[in-house]
This record gives structure tokens, C-alpha cells and sequence, in this order.
């Protein structure tokens, strides 16, 4: 843990149900990337910006709850695309709370786009941004503005 005082802060990166199947079905709503390919673009933006990340994925909201809970003291933020418990869990809006960490939430699709039951999300307000509908890139606008978020926080 780097606490907030000085970089290399640590950020962990948080997918979904269903993330994993990304680039094999369904690419003209979430697109050609797979999660692997999103993984190593993070990498890459991460090690540009002087980073270090974790790239968690999982199909269990259970697992994600315990994921978030393990992050507590020792990342500096969070990254995440909730998938479909974006419209549903409770659970997952609960850990983040309990964890007190600087979120950002990304979604490939615009939800808002689609439908009604997209539109509700238990994550955004207590998110400190919420990116969606750019893609695979809203991954990397999240690691800026995590990162810009931090380096705001310490002040000059
Ligand atoms: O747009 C997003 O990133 C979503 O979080 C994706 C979720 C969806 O339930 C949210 O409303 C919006 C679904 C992820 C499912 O990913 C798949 C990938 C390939 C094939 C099938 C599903």
C-alpha cells in the first residue's frame, strides 16, 4: 500500500459476470477486445503512468465482494465494470462503501442506451465517476481520472 502520499499508487481493476466472454460473442454491443486485450492495455496505460494494477475477473458476487474486501489498506483505488450486478447487487454497492476507496465505474456500452433495466445502477453514486459507452478506452479514461483523483487529494 502507498497510502495517498506518494506515487507508485496501486489500483485495482474489478470485471463482472460474463467480461470473460468478451471478443467470442456479442461484439457489436461490447466489441472486438477480448478481456485479455483490455487487461494488457491497462498494463500498458498503468506502466505509462507510473502504476501498479491488479486485473481481477469473476462470474461470482460473492468472489467480488471478497476482492473488493481484500483491497481494503492496501490499494489506493478502484476500477470497476460490475456487469450485470451494475443493476442488482447490493452486496457489491456494500463492500465498495465498506472500503472506502476512490471508484470509478466503467461500462463498454452506454447503458443508458439500452435497456430500462440498464439504466439504474447501485454503483454510480457512490462512484467519484462513471464512464460508459467508449468502449475498451473507458478502461484507460478510468486510470487517468483514478489517477488524476489521487494526485489532486496529496494537493501540490
Ligand atoms: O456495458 C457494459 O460494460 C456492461 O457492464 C456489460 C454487462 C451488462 O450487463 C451491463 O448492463 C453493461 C454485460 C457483460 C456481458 O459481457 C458479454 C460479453 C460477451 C458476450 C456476452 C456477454
Amino acid at each position: 500500500m502507498n497510502g495517498t502520499s506518494a506515487p507508485p499508487w496501486r489500483i485495482l481493476v474489478i470485471n463482472g459476470p460474463n467480461l470473460n466472454l468478451l471478443g467470442r460473442r456479442e461484439t457489436g454491443i461490447y466489441g472486438a477486445m477480448t478481456l485479455a486485450d483490455i487487461e494488457s492495455a491497462c498494463r500498458r496505460k498503468a506502466e505509462s503512468l507510473g502504476v501498479e494494477i491488479d486485473f481481477h475477473q469473476s462470474n461470482h458476487e460473492g468472489e467480488l465482494v471478497e476482492r473488493i474486501q481484500a483491497a481494503m489498506g492496501v490499494v489506493d483505488g478502484i476500477i470497476i465494470n460490475p456487469a450485470a450486478y451494475t443493476h442488482t447487487s447490493i452486496a457489491i454497492r456494500d463492500a465498495l462503501l465498506a472500503v472506502n476507496l476512490p471508484v470509478m465505474e466503467v461500462h463498454l456500452s452506454n447503458i443508458h442506451r439500452r435497456e430500462a433495466f440498464r439504466h439504474h445502477s447501485y454503483i454510480s453514486d457512490i462512484a467519484e465517476g462513471v464512464i460508459a459507452g467508449l468502449g475498451a478506452d473507458g478502461y484507460l479514461y478510468a486510470l487517468d481520472a483514478v489517477v488524476r483523483h489521487l494526485v489532486a487529494r496529496v494537493g501540490p
